[in-house]
Order: structure tokens, then sequence, then C-alpha cells
């Protein structure tokens, strides 16, 4: 296996929105030379590639990313050396849908809602992106507020008829969430409701697994392993958290579990174009671009080292109940340091060997500052 060809394939996804201004219900702490517009995420986005080399694509949020313009946007896109990724959409911030939004008891609501979804097509198509992402905040808070079962039909009616209106290259990527911003029931709460909608609609349905959405001790890489055997594991929302949806970056508080979820993606077949590796983040308190930059780099840590397991000495250990010496072999390649390799790698592909060095030496933290001065900053708009 030629691991420096396969990870200088990689391809990792970044997030529009991690280059806002981000915080929590608490506080969204302001940073300067932060984006005013998409056109400025987009070129933030890009030095992240150029750094790193494997960050191609940007991941949009519409309405955060709403522009007149979207084939101009992509255009621009293209300018400063990236691609639009994943359109996301976003039915969790509108007052009509505080009881929910594809799964709302009124049919009005729902066809407002199932309309921006559609929209979302309509800049796919706009901006010769692939993948929508479909997250519902939908759920309800105290029990009886709801009819579980109709909410789960409401859902797959709206769901159809987005998958009705998919181009033929084109798919939709269903996410699930445990809890928050529902406290009792969230429509699409884990991955075996997700997977279960998706596998009634189709190809083109699948399901993106983010790494902030499980109960505490969930076995993320036993859910890739088994969507991944069905042929329905669309995509990841790369993140950690050490007690909810944190958002912080992936890698940062569990780094051997990342290790894990990619060993079992690259078992399973899944390290190539079919799997979305994207990131989907929020840098409250640190800089964003070198941010989003150390979080590229970590999984690129992982992936190497999940790369490095001796597959042979792995299956032949497995095969004869050699517990120890199956772990070992795993627990060998995640403890390499793989960052010499890595380094190498990035100077075979005529690019620093430290992108975080690299980044602060190119003055551009320096320039947007300078630059960025007056209109509004990007946020989340919460
Ligand atoms: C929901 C979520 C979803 C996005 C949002 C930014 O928690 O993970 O993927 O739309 O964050
Ligand atoms: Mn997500």
């Amino acid at each position: 296996m030629d691991v420096k060809a396969l990870l200088r394939a990689q391809h990792i996804e970044t997030p529009s929105w991690a280059f806002g201004n981000s915080g929590t219900r608490f506080k969204v702490f302001a940073q300067r030379g932060v984006p005013r517009d998409p056109y400025e995420k987009l070129a933030d986005a890009a030095q992240v590639h150029r750094f790193t080399g494997v960050a191609p694509t940007v991941a949009l949020h519409i309405p955060w990313d709403r522009v007149d313009d979207y084939a101009d946007l992509a255009r621009h896109a293209r300018d400063v050396g990236v691609g639009i990724g994943a359109i996301n959409s976003n039915v969790f911030q509108d007052d009509d849908y505080m009881l929910g939004s594809v799964t709302h008891p009124d049919a009005g609501v729902r066809r407002k809602a199932i309309g921006h979804l559609l929209e979302c097509v309509d800049i796919m198509d706009a901006t010769g992106s692939g993948t929508l992402k479909l997250w519902f905040s939908d759920g309800i808070n105290y029990p009886g507020q709801d009819d579980i079962r109709a909410r789960q039909d409401r859902l797959a009616d709206a769901l159809s008829e987005v998958y009705a209106r998919l181009g033929p290259s084109q798919r939709f990527l269903l996410e699930y969430k445990l809890f928050e911003p529902a406290f009792y029931v969230t429509d699409v709460p884990d991955w075996g409701t997700a997977y279960a909608h998706c596998l009634r609609l189709g190809p083109q349905a699948q399901v993106v697994v983010d790494t902030g959405h499980h109960a505490p001790g969930t076995n993320i890489e036993f859910i890739v392993a088994f969507l991944l055997r069905e042929g329905k594991l669309g995509g990841f929302d790369f993140n950690s958290r050490f007690y909810a949806d944190d958002d912080l970056m992936v890698g940062a508080a569990d780094p051997f579990q990342l290790f894990r979820i990619m060993y079992e993606v690259i078992r399973g077949g899944g390290y190539g174009p079919d799997v979305a590796f994207m990131l989907d983040q929020c840098h409250n308190i640190e800089p964003k671009i070198p941010g989003q930059i150390r979080s590229v780099m970590n999984v690129q840590e992982a992936t190497a080292k999940a790369l490095l397991v001796d597959r042979a000495a792995l299956g032949d250990a497995q095969s004869s109940g050699d517990v120890l010496g199956a772990n070992a072999v795993l627990m060998d390649a995640y403890n390499t340091d793989v960052r010499p390799l890595l380094g190498e790698l990035r100077e075979e592909m005529s690019l620093a060997p430290d992108p975080m060095k690299a980044y602060a030496a190119s003055g551009y933290a320096e320039k947007i500052v300078a630059e960025r001065v007056g209109g509004a900053q990007a946020g989340w708009g919460a």
C-alpha cells in the first residue's frame, strides 16, 4: 500500500461557518479580521488548502452564505483555489420552526421548510455541488407535546419530495443528533433512524456521522463499520467533544477515537471520493484559520496511523484468537509518530513541512485584520 500516495489524495472539506464568529448561548466572541461575506470566507478557506494541500472544497450553509449570484461565488472559489462542497440547509433558525420544520403540525410551515430544502438543491445546481446535507433540529421537549409517529410520517414525506428533486449525480446526506435544541425527542436522533429513512428512499440518500452527536460512550467506529457495510455512509462532520455537541477541533479531545474511526473507514473501503470528510466545528476562542489547519493536520495524522496498520499481521492474530497480539498490532500503528512522514509528504507536494508555522509566517492573519475594517462580521446569526 502506497501510504504517501493515499495521504496525498486525501480530501478534507472545510465549513464556511468555521471562519465566522461563533460561540455558545452565553457569548459569541468577535475576533478581528473575521470575514464579512461568503467571498471572504472562501478566501480564508483557501488558505487552509494552500498550506495543507488536502482541503480543496468548502461546505456552504444557507442562508449564512446566501449571495445574489451563486455561479459567481463558485467562480470566486475557483479563483482562490477551492471548490464548493456540500450545501447545508438551515431550517433551525426561523421563528416559524419553533415546533418543527418538516415535522411541524402545520402543513403551511412544512411547505415553507420543504421550499427551503428545494432552494438548496437549486443552489447545488448553480454551484456544481453534488451533496445536500440535511440536519433537522426538529423535536419536542415534553411528553405529549406532539405525536412521535406522525412526525416521522411528515419527515418521510418531506425527504421523499427532496429525494425526487435530486439530479442523477446528486445525493443528500441525512444527519442525526441525539438532542439539542430539542430535549425530549429529536426526530432524527440516531444513526438507525437516519439509516432507515435513507434505506427506504434509495441510493442517493446516505447518512452523515457527526462525531459530536452521540450519547457519551457510543462506539462511533461500530456505526461507521456498519453503515459502510450497507453502502450508506455518505460522510462525516468531524469535530470532537468532551461532553456534548462541543464542536471542538477534530482529534483534540479524543485522537485515539479518530484513529479507530479512520481505521474502520479504510478497512471498510470508505477511504475515497464516495465518503465526504467534512469538518463541522466552531473556533469560539481560538484563531479560526489556524484552527482549521490544525484540524486538517489532526485528520491527516489519524489517517496516516490507520494506513500504517499491518493488516496481514492483524488478520493473522484475529483469526488465531490472539487477543493481545491483535490489539498490539493496532496500538503499534497508533503509537507511531507520523509527523516526520507527513512533513516529508508536504515537501514532496511543494509545501512547507509545518503548515501552522508556514501560515503564521505568511502574514495573511495580519493582512485580513488590516483590510477587514467596517462592515458586519459573519456569524451564525443565532
Ligand atoms: C448541528 C450541526 C449541523 C449544522 C450545524 C452547523 O449541530 O452539526 O451539521 O448544520 O451543526
Ligand atoms: Mn454537523
